[in-house]
């Protein structure tokens, strides 16, 4: 028989009545759930997760991943953030498997917070891009190589690449001929893709703790001070350089729209400028000279190579991301790519 959410969340913790669950955030990925309980007489809240094993096939070392981040980042004196670390039950376990194969964790939900309304402006932008600068400051010395990649070739462009050339060649859903257009919008990408991974072979680029997912709706503010508390959603969390956070921070924030919007989104300086101010007031100085100087190219090759990610899904027949209509990564594709040519022109 199937578990339901309230026997998913006693594995983790105990509870005297059980009040109730709710879908919860806009992830494209895993399937979260605000589960509220009563213990010894107070209401307490939670996010029971499940996470997509297709898109992580081994549940257990992303969990040891995070783990092992999490407790880095506690021991950091200087990291005056807060760490949202997974729960663990009575038996010690941060991941249980149900009777349908699904993996299931929670943690704790952190009250007074939110994540911001995109589009953010120039001062919520500085304040995430400080925390993203303090997240990669408290982990420069922590030895990438030993985390494993929990989506092995994340941003390799090489592997992106053949990726996307391969679903073209199959054309499994019959949808090429539809966007001979935005193939060949992609095609305009590969010189930068080409430029990134031969800086990472060169080791100018050098091996960092990378989040690979920095967007606004990742950090949690205060609702008081609207400072930023916590950096969450430690799934993608593994070795990868610092020009892809910055780069994932200049797509996500600096656009006036969506990046599902029709429309073709509007790059705001003002916001890329104060990304840039607050990450490198944190990560300023330990940053590499090449990778300081690199930090827009990061922007242009992690946008192209999401144009490039959402066709490709779109290509497959969407079988990566959540889509709610027909075209929706046909559209999410268009929107990334006219970003894309807007970048282009700053680098
Ligand atoms: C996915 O589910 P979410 O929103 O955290 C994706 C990111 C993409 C993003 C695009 C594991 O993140 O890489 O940039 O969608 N995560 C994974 O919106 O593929
Ligand atoms: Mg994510």
């Amino acid at each position: 028989m199937q578990m339901n959410h309230q026997e998913h969340t006693r594995l983790f913790i105990p509870f005297d009545r059980w009040l109730s669950a709710a879908p919860y955030g806009d992830g494209h990925i895993n399937d979260t759930f605000r589960v509220e309980v009563e213990h010894g007489g107070a209401v307490k809240a939670y996010l029971l997760q499940r996470i997509n094993r297709h898109v992580f096939r081994n549940p257990e070392r992303l969990m040891r991943n995070m783990q092992t981040v999490c407790e880095w980042l506690a021991e950091q004196e200087g990291y005056t953030y807060r760490v949202v670390a997974p729960l663990a039950g009575p038996d010690g376990r941060v991941l249980h498997t149900d009777d349908a194969g699904e993996y299931w964790r929670l943690f704790p939900f952190v009250e007074h917070s939110y994540t911001p309304e995109a589009p953010v402006g120039p001062e919520t932008a500085a304040e995430a891009a400080r925390a993203y600068g303090a997240f990669a400051r408290a982990l420069r010395d922590f030895p990438a190589g030993e985390l494993a990649e929990t989506i092995p070739g994340f941003h390799d462009t090489d592997l992106r690449w053949q990726h996307f050339m391969e679903v073209l060649e199959k054309d499994p859903a019959g949808r090429k001929a539809l966007t001979i257009r935005e193939i060949d919008a992609i095609r305009e990408a590969k010189p930068l893709f080409d430029r990134i991974s031969a800086l990472k072979k060169s080791g100018a680029l050098p091996l960092r703790v990378a989040h690979n997912d920095t967007k606004a709706s990742n950090i949690l503010f205060d609702r008081r001070t609207h400072k930023a508390v916590a950096v969450i959603d430690l799934d993608t969390v593994m070795p990868g350089t610092a020009l892809s956070d910055f780069g994932d921070m200049v797509r996500t924030f600096t656009t006036d729209r969506p990046e599902d919007d029709p429309a073709d989104p509007v790059l705001r300086r003002d916001v890329l400028e104060a990304l840039k101010a607050g990450y490198l007031e944190e990560a300023g100085d330990f940053l590499h000279a090449s990778e300081r100087a690199q930090l827009l190219h990061g922007a242009a090759w992690i946008t192209g190579e999401q144009a490039m990610r959402f066709l490709g899904d779109w290509l497959a027949g969407d079988v990566y991301y959540k889509t709610r209509y027909a075209e929706h990564n046909l559209v999410r594709a268009r929107n990334q790519l006219a970003l894309f040519r807007e970048l282009s022109k700053l680098i």
